[in-house]
């Protein structure tokens, strides 16, 4: 019940909403509980101002934990002494293993080291305010309690607990919101959900391609474990994960059962085309990858520490807690969000060179946290020393290679500038500021009087003070 709290009424009314009421009966008329409609054709409406009042706490938080944790633990990149790079989620398809075979990992897969309150705090303590956790990858295997399949996990493993619901109290406890990850699109166990034009289904277990019934697969099991997610778990976010197998009506029919069932929830973009932004509240970019530049929307980057999202022992590439920094900073400077992945063990705990990039990253952040969080992008264009962040009258000037001279340009700035000091200085010892005809302001950085406590090997903060906005 406590899970369910703020929620509740919602839920309540969404469960009688759904239950007595057919969707094409639906009028504006409860368009003000439900933040939205459906009319009579079952298309759901809403208005752009619904979205941005549902993302307001999202695009303030800035920086969320995304877990991949599934059966993939276990071979974490390796089968049968062969080793997969990369992306270790994606092993059944890699190595073609027999849905009969994979199976087997479920009773294999216990995680007694699983501590949701230490996960919780982990994130906590780097400075993340969201998480959004695997509930099903594309194996198709659930790592919740569901009804609607018995390949989950507590029907098929010995560990018999519920992550999800442990993760979700342990986030909420914290004021942490909680998201649930969701492949729609793909789904290797079920013999329906074949997606062919990717290329990319079980075409070792299920070859016979006349098979594939899409809306089976959906009516059969996503939809229902969708409903599942979001009447148990109360999710903030449902984040879905597709390629563009669904059609428009599929996608419409996944949205309008988030919005009757948690109208706050958030819904990422990737229903329907990967590559567009069409659907949901705000956009995710092709897996690792930033946006070039400032966009007018909200967007995310759901980055990992090392290409693979689940965990995968041979993985050699980690990102430095200061790389990790400097990409969040970037991210920030083009008005984005960061979802950083981590893939804990099958054992239930979490690499050492994770836990230690998020621990730096969060040491950055308790110091330079305000650079960040409700932050704007960059007003000014992208100058050689590093990246640039806003909020109201501030610009916060992130330093990643210290200027010649200790003199700090700052290009293409027409407001009138006040003062500037460094974030980390408790005494804003203001520093010189120099400006000839109306063009770029230099600051003078004045290193030799300046205590090392401020500088910062990562990413030195300056703050600018602007007359007005
Ligand atoms: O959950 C993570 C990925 O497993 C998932 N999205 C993130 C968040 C994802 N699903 N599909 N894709 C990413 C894109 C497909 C990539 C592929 Fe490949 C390229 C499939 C086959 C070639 C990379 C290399 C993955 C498997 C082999």
């Amino acid at each position: 019940m406590k899970l369910v709290g703020r929620h509740l009424k919602n839920v309540l009314f969404s469960i009688a909403f759904t239950s007595l009421i057919s969707p094409a009966v639906v009028s504006a008329a409860t368009s003000e509980l439900a933040k939205g409609y459906i009319d009579s054709d079952g298309k759901w409406h809403e208005t752009e101002s619904l979205s941005k009042k549902r993302l307001k706490w999202w695009r303030k938080a800035k920086f969320g934990m995304f877990i991949h944790w599934g059966l993939y633990a276990i071979p974490a990149g390796q089968w049968k002494g062969d080793q997969a790079e990369g992306y270790s989620e994606w092993i059944m398809w890699k190595k073609r293993i027999p849905v009969e075979q994979y199976e087997k990992l479920a009773k294999k897969f216990n995680p007694v080291k699983f501590d949701a309150e230490k996960w919780a705090e982990l994130a906590k303590q780097a400075g993340m305010k969201y998480m959004v956790i695997t509930t099903k990858h594309h194996d198709g295997f659930a790592m919740y309690l569901s009804k609607v399949s018995k390949y989950n996990i507590i029907d098929a493993t010995p560990f018999k607990r519920d992550p999800i619901k442990e993760l979700a109290e342990a986030c909420r406890k914290r004021g942490i919101k909680f998201g649930c990850y969701y492949s729609a699109d793909r789904d290797w166990h079920h013999p329906d959900a074949f997606c062919p034009n990717q290329g990319e289904g079980n075409t070792w277990d299920y070859p016979d391609t006349t098979r594939e019934d899409f809306d089976k697969y959906l009516e059969q099991k996503a939809i229902p474990q969708v409903k599942e997610l979001l009447i148990r778990y109360c999710p903030d976010i449902m984040w879905f994960d597709g390629v563009g197998t669904k059609t428009g009506r599929q996608n419409k029919n996944i949205i309008a059962t988030v919005r009757r069932l948690q109208p706050d929830c958030l819904i990422n973009s990737r229903l329907g085309d990967w590559k567009s932004f069409k659907w949901g509240d705000y956009r995710s970019m092709d897996d690792d990858r930033v946006a070039d530049k400032l966009l007018p929307y909200g967007w995310e980057n759901p980055g990992t520490m090392n290409n693979t999202y689940g965990y995968n022992k041979n993985a050699t590439d980690w990102r430095t807690p200061k790389e990790t920094i400097r990409m969040l900073v970037d991210i920030a400077s083009k008005g984005g969000n960061y979802l950083l992945n981590i893939g804990p063990k099958a054992d239930g705990t979490i690499p050492a060179k994770a836990v230690r990039i998020l621990q730096e990253t969060g040491k950055w952040l308790d110091k330079y946290g305000q650079s960040i969080y409700d932050t704007e992008g960059s007003p000014i264009p992208r100058p050689d020393w590093g990246r640039c962040t806003a909020k109201n009258n501030r610009l916060f000037l992130h330093i990643f290679h210290w200027p010649q001279n200790d003199k700090l340009i700052v290009p293409k700035l027409t407001n009138r500038v006040k003062k500037a000091y460094y974030l980390a200085d408790p005494d804003r010892k203001k520093l010189n500021l120099q400006r000839k005809d109306n063009k770029n302001v230099t600051i003078d950085l004045d290193t030799i009087n300046a205590s090392p406590k401020i500088l910062n090997d990562s990413d030195t903060v300056v703050v600018l003070e602007l007359d007005s906005q």
